[in-house]
């Protein structure tokens, strides 16, 4: 055995704790490192998602199909898929175009006790070929699409889906009313609180993202879902200005 200290697979996230340039949001090696802290103090509700999508998976899949993860990060979407599945012939597909999530994503599917195979593609889910499709996610994934080419993309997973199929979208959201917006922003940034993040790291990381996360209204989305060719688009969980959506294509 060697004596190299071994890396911890996971940080806490001090990224934006102390005074930096302010320069965009990446999925770099120093985020993947951080991710698993990051995104439960951050993100309002995650916590829950995502053993919600296990049971979603459970309800949806079927058998000989493809389930698709559309940016995985480090696989905890993934693997709550992986666990709803109960058919052997189902395969399960991680896209992320981050090198640094897929890296440390594989040691957490290695990690995991199903003998369910992921196969796991550094891609652009604008690009990856998605087909025969029963469960598919986009977990905080869309937001991060340029707005411009959303629409093609929820195309795709739509016309890759089989009747009676699902899309399992979270976001966050922006409000149309400027009051609910304010009210929303203001308690989310407790919540940011609450988990022990300062003033400066919340306004930090605040400035970073705005460029590279876009939220648009939940009217957008259902709009948009529906255009793409899902029959029926419900919110089955929200959080202040985090939602997820269920969208459903019809059984023949
Ligand atoms: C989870 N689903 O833990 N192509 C591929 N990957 C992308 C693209 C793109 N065009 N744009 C962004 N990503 C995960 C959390 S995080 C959400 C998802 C967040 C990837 C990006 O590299 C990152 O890993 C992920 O989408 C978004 O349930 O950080 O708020």
């Amino acid at each position: 055995m060697s004596n190299k200290p071994r890396q911890p697979l996971q940080e806490t996230d001090r990224l934006f704790a102390t005074e930096r340039n302010p320069e965009d949001f990446r999925f770099d090696a120093s985020v993947a490192r951080v991710f698993p802290d990051m995104i439960r103090r951050s993100v309002p509700g995650y916590t829950t998602i995502i053993p919600m999508i296990e049971v979603i998976t459970e309800q949806y899949v079927q058998a000989g199909s493809n389930c698709y993860d559309l940016g995985c990060s480090l696989g905890a979407s993934t693997l709550a898929m992986r666990h709803g599945i109960s058919f052997d012939d189902c395969s399960l597909v991680g896209v992320d175009n981050s090198q640094a999530m897929i890296e440390r994503c594989e040691h957490y599917i290695a990690l995991d006790d199903s003998s369910l195979p992921v196969s796991l593609r550094c891609e652009d889910i604008m690009d990856t070929e998605l087909s025969n499709a029963s469960v598919t996610t986009l977990n905080f994934t869309l937001q991060f699409v340029p707005p411009e080419q959303r629409a093609a993309l929820l195309a795709r997973i739509a016309t890759a889906t089989r009747p009676g199929g699902v899309l399992i979208l979270s976001e966050k959201i922006r409000f149309e009313s400027d009051e609910e917006q304010e009210t929303q922003t203001r308690l989310h940034h407790e919540f940011k609180r609450a988990n022990g993040y300062s003033d400066l790291e919340i306004s930090q990381k605040r400035s970073a993202i705005e460029q590279v996360l876009i939220p648009e209204s939940l009217n957008d989305h259902r709009t948009r879902l529906q255009q793409a060719g899902f029959d029926q688009v419900i919110v089955w969980y929200q959080c202040f200005n985090f939602v997820s959506m269920l969208a459903i294509k019809s059984a023949a």
